[in-house]
């Protein structure tokens, strides 16, 4: 199978194509939007071979976002088209304080995946199986998909320690340029990442805090916000979310604009940090993916800590400069 697989919904999005509020902006583009594919989409023009696994409507805003992922070449053979539920959709309404969504996916085709849609997911030559936290939102089916993913995949790599190893030359500091081993996901089974994405507009934190604690805890690359653990888990600094969260070999703290810290036990100090690229923001939905995007690549070229780190930041300054969430090469 693909080097890398990624699970979850995927929706119609509906962005303006200016960064201008839905009420009034005129000109709309319909893409494919979802956290997880749109990480699939990224590390598929990193050169990676990646596929997606998902339901979507059998319906045409359903057939639109697979002819959008097949045409960036992400292997879409394991996504039910589901006659019997409609493809999501949702909009972005850009604002002066950030960006709000409007979520239409109540009931979605996405919300009947289940344990059973893995039928066809062969560890086979995969060296990555990305999830996030938005799945086990959607319905206990879903939770029980993520549930069942870590079950059978987590923890069962070396990967992550050894290959973050060799790369890290400070602590928490400056990162500097480095190399790791490049081992991710070989040997006894692929890595699984986890990117928290608590979504408040799907559940509330109360609800998701215990949940996708415990998800991270068994995953072994995490991402999350600062902000989003202290919102969840009321940890102020990345140190205190690696002291909540200390069994994923990979645990990568973002910062916004500040940057981002790489955890992992064997690096000297437990943690390389590298700032983020100060550029001015047009829109921020998609950038997260964009950077887990990058450092998974970085993870899969057996790129030290520094080098993952700058990947990450690299691609989610290009989607901060956009208001697509995938902006493909192209585009720039
Ligand atoms: O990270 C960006 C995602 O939030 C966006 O693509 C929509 O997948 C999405 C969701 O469920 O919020």
């Amino acid at each position: 199978m693909a080097e890398v697989v990624a699970i979850g919904e995927t929706m119609a999005l509906v962005t303006p194509v200016r960064p201008e509020p839905l009420e009034t902006a005129e000109l709309f583009r319909v893409e494919a939007g979802g956290a997880e594919s749109t990480v699939a989409l990224y590390l598929r023009e990193l050169g990676h071979s990646t596929a997606w696994v998902s339901r979507l409507g059998d319906d045409p805003l359903g057939r639109r976002v697979l002819a959008a992922l097949e045409r960036h070449g992400v292997d879409t053979s394991r996504v039910t088209l589901d006659p019997g539920a409609p493809t999501g959709v949702y909009f972005k309404d850009p604002g002066p304080d950030g960006t709000a969504v409007h979520y239409y996916r109540a009931g979605s085709a996405a919300s009947r995946l289940s344990p059973a849609d893995l039928a066809g997911v062969a560890p086979d030559g995969t060296r990555v199986i990305h999830l996030s936290g938005i799945t086990a939102a959607l319905s206990d089916s879903c939770r029980a998909l993520v549930r069942e993913v870590l079950d059978r995949f987590a923890g069962r790599s070396p990967a992550g320690a050894a290959g973050a190893a060799a790369g890290a030359t400070s602590g928490t500091g400056p990162a500097t340029a480095d190399r790791g081993t490049g081992e991710a996901g070989t040997g006894a089974g692929p890595l699984v990442s986890f990117d928290v994405n608590h979504r408040p507009g799907l559940w509330s934190a109360g609800t998701a805090a215990p949940v996708l604690l415990e998800l991270a805890r068994r995953a072994d690359v995490v991402f999350v916000g600062r902000d989003e653990a202290q919102t969840l888990w009321g940890t102020a600094t990345a140190e205190d979310v690696r002291a909540l969260l200390p069994e994923p070999a990979h645990l990568v703290v973002k910062d916004g604009a500040v940057g981002a810290t790489d955890f992992h036990d064997a690096l000297p100090g437990g943690a390389v940090f590298a700032a983020a690229h100060p550029i001015e923001v047009v829109e921020a939905v998609g950038a997260g993916d964009a950077f887990a995007a990058g450092y998974l690549a970085g993870l899969l070229d057996g790129e030290g800590s520094a080098g993952r780190l700058r990947l990450g930041h690299r691609l989610a300054a290009r989607s901060l400069a956009g208001t697509a969430d995938f902006v493909p090469t192209a585009d720039r």
